[in-house]
């Protein structure tokens, strides 16, 4: 049995969108916790499995996957048929795994550096910044493929497009990026995890 731990407009949302995109949504039971945020609410929720109290959290019969690359992987392995991942032998999936471990190395710790306003020299070196990521899509999606991959969408789609579901205005200035990103946000996968979220999100007074 998978149980997803997940929260209200977080980095969880695209873990939601996965299920729907792997039509797995009946084999995963959800469960919404509270977790600490930016703005100084929410707090560490016992019933979170994750070390640190993060979401998203998988839990496959009492084993925790945590990170959103690792879990998305996992579970795209596991169901093949939804051809979210390129199979294992396919020389297509070590660009694919370049992705998704390019968004945890180097977009989102990008991205991140740069909304907290730290400037570190040993950063830059390290993980490079806002720029070289620009530059990574906007010559990625030059030849005018539909997604990161060519002609297929897959995993790397959602985990590499979400930060910009919440800083629409740090998407490079790119036309063919951004229609990128727009084509995802259009995904129905991405309509029902909005509407998971405002099921669990506080309403307005
Ligand atoms: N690299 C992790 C990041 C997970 C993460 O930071 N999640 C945030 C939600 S947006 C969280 O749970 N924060 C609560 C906390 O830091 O205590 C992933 O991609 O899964």
């Amino acid at each position: 049995m998978f149980t997803l731990y997940h929260s209200y407009w977080s980095r969880a949302t695209r873990m939601l969108a996965f299920l729907h995109e792997a039509d797995i949504r009946d084999q995963v039971k959800l469960v919404h916790v509270d977790i600490r945020r930016n703005d100084g609410s929410g707090r560490h929720d016992p019933a979170n499995p994750h070390p640190e109290g993060k979401v998203p959290v998988l839990d496959h019969d009492g084993t925790v996957i945590t990170e959103t690359a690792a879990i998305m992987l996992y579970l795209a392995d596991l169901f093949p048929d939804a051809g979210l991942a390129p199979a294992i032998g396919d020389r297509a999936r070590g660009p694919f795994l370049s992705w998704l471990n390019w968004y945890s190395a180097q977009m989102e710790p990008a991205y991140v550096v740069m909304v907290s306003g730290v400037n570190h020299e040993v950063f830059q070196t390290t993980f490079r910044g806002v720029p070289e990521v620009e530059k990574r899509l906007i010559d990625t999606f030059a030849d005018g493929r539909p997604f990161l991959m060519g002609d297929q969408f897959t995993a790397a789609d959602l985990l590499i497009q979400s930060p910009y579901k919440w800083f629409e205005d740090a998407a490079p200035d790119d036309a063919n990026v951004r229609a990128w990103i727009d084509r995802i946000n259009a995904r129905p996968s991405y309509a029902w995890a909005a509407e998971v979220d405002l099921r669990h999100a506080p309403k307005a007074a």
